[in-house]
């Protein structure tokens, strides 16, 4: 049994991050190994994958019209990350067990999205890109971390400039052509009836903007694979991979602030790999942003990690947090290198067996949480090791497994004891288990 982080309520006043205050409520819970990952910013560190990859991308899109902003501050309002975009009430994404919340008007952002709003409003070029660390509570394993990184982009159009229907035209004859093979069953009929366009536009506009749109994301990533083959060739690589063209495939897929919308899926090494999702904006976050009622735009969001894992040949997403001069010191600003392995530091396995009271509600998510608020990433896994009910008094016991792993040295069992007679201790105190 693998298992995921849930949420609970952190036992403390409020939280200060960067000289704010927010006072806790029902709804904080930030544990604080996430509260430093904020101070990271790896997209912004030249030498960092994510950082190369971040620079590799607004180098493609330079003098295209398009404003960068990354310095968006990670701690966003409920406002800004759901309501404006038009999330309806009861979507998962709102939930305490998918988001980090400091309390229930602030949150960790989950995507760039959020971003959006404010862009329209400040932004005097035709486009915009964001680029930022977004988090989600989700379960750790080799592609999954509760912190990743987001690119976000947008272009828009006003309908009252002469000939804009031309204008758009022209500005998709001016997007670089890629050697790409797209497979979209949409390209000419972008509107179907699971995907429908919004009332106010015309198909001939949907049709338009969307080829600039899906153009714009095949040039990104054209740019982007482009560039890991040669840095790869460079580098005296044969792989057969590298001297076939690129294929990309468009799905249709569905996000409460663009109709119509879609995904973008990268074919990497035998997969389909999801890379971005994208869509027409609704008119009502553009009327929001007072963007005006002539306005009609795109926006699209690439998520970073993935692709950079791909690039660089990372075989574990955690790699990318890490401290460790081992992993720094292969990575240089402009350069797209393969990863190459160190020997990964032994784990130490710890139970802990206990009586559980009757009617208790402990989960394994709940250990989980624990394990994880007392061990950070050293929480390499825990698991359901042995369950049973005692034949005579009917009370049940359960053991877990808890694997303790280091990627940056070897840990020692004095640290250990110290951290697991802390987990001990808080099973103990929070949900009223006996030790065995
Ligand atoms: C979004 O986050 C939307 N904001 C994208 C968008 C922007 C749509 C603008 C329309 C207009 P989604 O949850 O699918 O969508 O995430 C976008 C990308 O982020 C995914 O394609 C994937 O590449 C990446 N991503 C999502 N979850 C994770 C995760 N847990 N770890 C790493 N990458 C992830
Ligand atoms: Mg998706």
């Amino acid at each position: 049994v693998r298992c995921t982080a849930r949420a609970y309520s952190a036992p403390v006043k409020s939280l200060t991050v960067d000289g704010k205050t927010y006072p806790s409520d029902e709804w904080t819970n930030i544990p604080p190994f996430i509260l430093d990952l904020i101070q990271r910013k790896l997209h912004k560190n030249p030498d960092h994958p994510i950082g190369i990859l971040h620079d590799l991308v607004k180098k493609s899109m330079n003098g295209m019209g398009y404003t960068i902003y990354d310095e968006f501050h990670p701690i966003v309002t409920k406002f800004q990350n759901f309501d404006v975009l038009g999330f309806p009430e009861d979507h998962p994404g709102r939930s305490k067990s998918d988001t980090y919340y400091f309390n229930k008007e602030h949150l960790l952002r989950t995507h760039t999205s959020a971003h959006e709003h404010e862009c329209f409003q400040d932004c005097k070029t035709p486009g915009y890109l964001i680029t930022a660390d977004v988090y989600r509570k989700d379960e750790i394993d080799r592609t999954h971390y509760p912190a990743f990184h987001q690119l976000e982009g947008a272009r828009y159009w006003s309908r009252l400039e002469p000939n804009y229907l031309e204008k758009i035209q022209q500005d998709i004859d001016s997007i670089p052509k890629t050697n790409i093979i797209v497979e979209d069953p949409f390209r000419d009929q972008p509107i179907t009836e699971n995907n429908p366009k919004q009332t106010y536009m015309t198909p001939e506009e949907v049709r338009l903007v969307a080829t600039h749109l899906k153009k714009t994301i095949e040039y990104l990533v054209n740019q982007v694979f482009e560039n890991a083959r040669e840095s790869a060739k460079k580098a005296g690589s044969t792989e057969p991979y590298l001297n076939e063209p690129l294929k990309v495939r468009w799905v249709e897929a569905y996000f409460p602030w663009t109709g119509p919308s879609w995904e973008i899926e990268v074919w990497w090494k035998g997969e389909w790999l999801e890379c971005c999702g994208c869509g027409i904006v609704q008119r009502q976050v553009l009327l929001n942003s007072q963007l005006g009622e002539d306005k009609i735009s795109w926006a699209f969001g690439i998520g970073l990690d993935r692709i950079a894992m791909l690039l660089f040949g990372i075989p574990d997403i955690r790699l990318f947090w890490s401290l460790d001069e081992r992993f720094h010191k292969q990575f240089k600003r402009g350069e797209i290198s393969t990863f190459a392995p160190y020997s990964k530091y032994p784990g130490v396995k710890r139970d802990v067996s206990f009586w559980l009271p009757s009617e208790s509600t402990l989960h394994c998510n709940d250990v989980m949480e624990i394990v994880r608020s007392h061990a950070g990433d050293m929480a390499e896994s825990v698991e359901v090791v042995d369950e049973f009910v005692h034949p005579k008094t009917g009370r049940k016991s359960q053991c877990y497994r808890i694997n303790y792993q280091s990627m940056e040295r070897n840990l020692t069992n004095q640290e250990i004891n110290v951290i697991h007679g802390n987990v001990e201790n808080d099973l103990t105190t929070r949900f009223d288990v006996e030790i065995r």
